[in-house]
């Protein structure tokens, strides 16, 4: 699914702004901003926490002249179910609350005149979407008839609303569809092979190095070779400008967007990028803000990036979802690589004795729709050279039978559709536990010795990782990155001897966890959990929200940044 692109042959609308809003259940509209979570927005607890539906509504203009064209409709994001009704007319639904997802519209606007645009949201989870969560009506004598609420088996506050962009955008009639591209290395040369989704026949596709031509080619599916081609590469980012032209007799349309040439593999214990061996250093992160919660926030975004050069960084995980396309832009430009994971995160009830992946809770329309995300997902960023790898899921239930059925056809279709990425999945059980990390390329782990086991114990971290880590290994064989590991840390906070919940003890801890990766050679990265606090639900064991974040949730680093800092500065990205 192409990212809709102004071109001589294409317009965009977008319709960011303030919105009117309801819920179901109020019948006045308020005035609510897009892109942004609803939830934080006003001053009322009972929409911060409301589950349910919600309307959002405003007008825009369709010109005159755009009766030639196609017109379509594009959410970037919406939790978690849609229907988009354009004057009326129901033009589109989707499920799942982290995809963009489109509509053509041109048979139902009024031509040079206003038009009605309504967005329907749910933002109630179920077990067949992802991520999955269940309503639940309380039936207990503490409790009054009816009482509500949505249990979910993940760590992020559901937060709600149009999260990304909504544009109204046209394109010619006969029209350039999708765009797929692979880049390969073969001696001297970069070669770049594309295939063009489109009615059309003739295609005319041009390859510039900074307004140089450097290689063309025509055809609906081609090859094309640059001679000593710049690599793009974590650290050392380069993009060079593919324009694709569609002329017909009376049509024309063109499409121009940035690639990047680079290879990337797994062989032995390596994860090879360019063919050369690569540390992932980086965190897991979130999409998330005060106020705005997970609504697209360019100036978060690009001040993320900063941060993540500041600090040494060359990569992130998309945890526990996908982000927004504005994201993964940034991450081509600045040369950050990209672990993509799907919206499969509390697949897990964290209890042994009830079955997850059973009928009724992940059972074969859960797999019907995890296999429809990751086709979307793929779809939509196959083309980014800084998406390295596809994660199929966070810390699901996999020492389940059910879960090695369910997640082979994942990883099988995942691999069918990109064959040209490695994939893993984040686990959180023991190597011998898991059914499912044999299928995998890359062996993810999230651990957190010293904090939710042998509380405030730093010195058992280096005996209990180092064990682990190598039955991964003997087991496996197979690369390794530690996927998540961090300590709660409340800004300010101090002690000496480092006591839990302080910025010495959050620092000791990553200083304890690193000095074990630096001993084994097929750990392949280390990603902190996490990159800044961020919202959760509310909890005893959350103090506004998840206090991981080696930044705070305004992007201001803790202590242990400059140890971080210092470090990955020293670390070179290849070996
Ligand atoms: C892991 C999860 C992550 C949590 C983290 C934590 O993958 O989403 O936020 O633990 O507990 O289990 O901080």
């Amino acid at each position: 699914m192409l990212y809709p692109k102004e071109s001589e042959t294409r317009e965009v609308k977008d319709l960011s702004g303030v919105w009117e809003f309801r819920t179901e259940i109020d019948k006045d509209y308020i005035l609510m901003p897009v892109p942004a979570s609803f939830n934080d927005v006003t001053q009322d607890i009972n929409l911060r926490d409301y589950i349910g539906k919600v309307f959002y509504k405003r007008s825009f203009f369709v010109p005159s002249y755009w009766r030639d064209k196609n017109i379509f409709v594009r959410i970037g994001a919406a939790t978690h179910s849609s229907e988009v009704y354009v004057n009326g007319v129901l033009v589109v639904k989707h499920k799942g609350g982290f995809l963009p997802f489109e509509a053509e519209i041109s048979d139902y606007v009024n031509y040079g005149k206003e038009n009605i645009l309504e967005i329907v949201l749910d933002n109630t989870l179920t077990w067949d979407i992802l991520p999955p969560g269940e309503l639940k009506t309380i039936e207990d004598n503490m409790h009054p008839k009816g009482y509500r609420i949505l249990n979910y088996y993940f760590d992020f506050y559901n937060y709600s609303g149009i999260h990304r962009p909504v544009m109204i955008y046209s394109t010619p009639k006969v029209y350039i569809k999708d765009i797929s591209i692979i880049t390969e290395i073969v001696n001297n040369f970069g070669i770049v092979k594309y295939s063009i989704e489109s009615e059309g026949k003739n295609f005319h596709v041009i390859l510039r190095d900074k307004g140089e031509i450097v290689a063309e080619s025509r055809g609906k599916d081609g090859v094309m070779e640059v001679r000593s081609p710049k690599l793009w590469e974590p650290g050392n980012s380069y993009l060079y400008n593919l324009e694709v032209r569609l002329l017909e007799k009376d049509n024309f349309d063109v499409y121009r967007m940035e690639i990047g040439i680079r290879t990337v593999k797994v062989e032995g214990k390596q994860f090879l990028i360019n063919e050369k061996p690569f540390y992932f250093k980086g965190f897991g992160k979130h999409e998330d803000a005060d106020i705005r919660g997970k609504g697209l926030d360019h100036v978060i975004n690009v001040k993320d990036f900063n941060l993540l050069k500041w600090i040494g960084a060359n990569s992130f995980r998309t945890s526990h979802y996908p982000y927004s396309e504005e994201i993964l832009f940034l991450a081509d430009k600045y040369g950050i690589a990209v672990i993509e994971e799907a919206p499969a995160v509390g697949l897990n009830l964290w209890n042994r004795d009830e079955k997850v992946f059973t009928k009724g809770r992940v059972d074969e329309k859960t797999l019907e729709h995890h296999l429809e995300v990751m086709r979307d997902l793929i779809y939509r960023d196959r083309n980014h050279p800084s998406v390295v790898m596809w994660s199929v899921a966070n810390e699901a239930a996999t020492y389940e039978d059910g879960a090695e059925e369910y997640f082979k056809k994942v990883i099988e279709e995942t691999r069918k559709l990109d064959p040209t990425r490695p994939i893993t999945i984040v686990e959180n059980v023991a190597p011998k536990e898991t059914k499912v990390s044999k299928y995998v390329d890359v062996i993810c782990v999230n651990r957190y010795y010293s904090w939710y086991t042998d509380c405030g114990d730093l010195s058992i971290i280096e005996y209990q990782l180092e064990k682990e880590l190598k039955e991964w290994f003997e087991i496996y064989k197979k690369p390794l990155i530690l996927s998540e590991f961090g300590a709660d840390t409340i800004s300010g906070f101090h002690s000496d001897p480092p006591l839990m919940f302080t910025e010495e003890y959050q620092q000791e801890m990553i200083k304890k966890f690193v000095e074990v990766l630096d001993k084994l050679d097929f750990v392949v990265g280390e990603h902190v959990w996490n990159f800044a606090d961020f919202m959760t639900k509310q909890h005893i064991t959350r103090v506004v929200g998840n206090r991981k974040g080696v930044f705070t949730r305004n992007r201001q680093p803790k202590m242990v940044a400059h140890f971080l800092r210092e470090r990955w500065n020293k670390i070179p990205n290849f070996w």
